[in-house]
């Protein structure tokens, strides 16, 4: 039988052992992405305006991630739909989340085919803009987004996309290509840095580990880098699939690129659970498709993958950024689910695999 003061003792270590061992799972609990690979690289996600608002997804986002990207807010064609009006408001309130809490924010994208500034490329009476109106307008675009924001943002993605699959063309036939040739890409380098000479400017392109664009972007970064332009990071979206592409891929690009450039982010990432990939707009949303269990294992194996190849040039990578924060959040629709977080916020299978790696291998 215990005495008065045994029980008492046993009462005594029991409830530190329960305060402890919730002290334990709490000081678990607040261990993040952003703090496991502190020694490696920050990581990001793309942000919409209720990432930024809802408590819990701000909380998420806190506990998660170091660095943050705008997913649509920061475009050219949101902020500055004509030539005088500019809309900030979305754009504020993503810079301002970063400001009150000291994370990190990735401009994107000063210069795109989609989502961009049209009225730029057409004069008054509705022919193409001359190349001298075109870069009077583009200069005072990049000037006034990029000081705006220069407290803040700390690497710009400059150009996105510029670069041709797989075609005759290394180039992609936009309208920018077709009016204003590859200088536009110059320019576009030329006036980001003029606007802010400390930030990281990046070259931003999908499918970027592919071969033949791979050494497209290469060529062409290279090219610019001869004549002066100031280009700082390449940076690899990352719109994978559960199979592709394969670590050999992913690891002779950054080989490549590390040539050239000594930061490399892997800026737009998700992993989608068919055989698509790249940063297309057409593509199937996989209507009601089921996260079952080998899709699951798939996907958690090739987060896996990438994240060790990730870690292996941590020298020359400096940020992984996931595009979007949760599946119900993707791009991509929900039934691709191609994020470490579900539609309900709960971390998956991928999410663990990602987190605890083993930093020997
Ligand atoms: O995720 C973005 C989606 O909400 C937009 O509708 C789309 C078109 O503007 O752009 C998506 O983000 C793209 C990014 O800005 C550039 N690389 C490809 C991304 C996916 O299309």
């Amino acid at each position: 039988m215990m005495t008065y003061h045994t029980k008492r003792t046993f009462l005594f270590v029991l409830l530190t052992l329960l305060l402890t061992g919730s002290a334990n799972a709490q000081t678990h609990e607040a261990v993040g992405l952003k703090d496991v690979y502190r020694n490696y690289f920050t990581i990001g996600v793309a942000v919409n305006q209720r990432n930024v608002t809802d408590p819990t997804q701000m909380a998420l986002i806190k506990k998660e991630f170091n660095s943050i990207t705008a997913e649509n807010d920061m475009k050219s064609g949101s902020l500055h739909p004509k030539e005088d009006v500019w809309r900030w408001q979305g754009a504020d309130r993503i810079a301002n989340f970063c400001r009150q809490n000291g994370i990190k924010l990735r401009g994107h994208c000063l210069v795109w085919h989609a989502q961009f500034c049209d009225w730029m490329m057409t004069d008054k009476n509705g022919r193409p803009a001359s190349k001298r109106l075109f870069f009077k307008r583009l200069r005072k675009h990049i000037h006034t987004v990029v000081k705006r924001y220069k407290d803040v943002v700390y690497a710009w993605d400059v150009v996105n996309e510029a670069m041709d699959d797989g075609g005759p063309s290394a180039y992609r036939q936009s309208q920018l290509y077709k009016l204003y040739g590859d200088e536009f890409i110059a320019k576009a380098f030329k006036y980001a840095h003029e606007a802010d000479p400390s930030a990281l400017l990046f070259y931003n392109d999908y499918n970027a580990s592919m071969p033949t664009k791979r050494d497209r972007i290469y060529n062409m970064v290279k090219k610019m880098q001869a004549a002066g332009v100031p280009i700082t990071g390449i940076g690899m979206q990352g719109h994978c699939n559960i199979y592709g592409p394969s670590a050999q891929d992913v690891d002779a690009a950054l080989t490549k690129y590390a040539e050239l450039v000594s930061h490399i982010h892997i800026t737009e990432l998700d992993v989608r659970c068919n055989k698509e990939m790249g940063g297309q707009l057409q593509f199937s949303k996989g209507d009601t498709q089921q996260m079952t269990d080998s899709l699951a294992a798939l996907q958690a194996a090739q987060y896996a993958r990438l994240f060790q190849v990730f870690r292996n040039h941590k020298d020359v990578i400096d940020n992984v950024t996931f595009w979007n924060l949760c599946d119900g959040d993707s791009w991509l629709g929900v039934n691709n689910h191609p994020l470490l977080f579900d539609e309900h916020l709960q971390p998956k299978r991928a999410y663990y695999k990602v987190k605890h790696f083993n930093p020997n291998n």
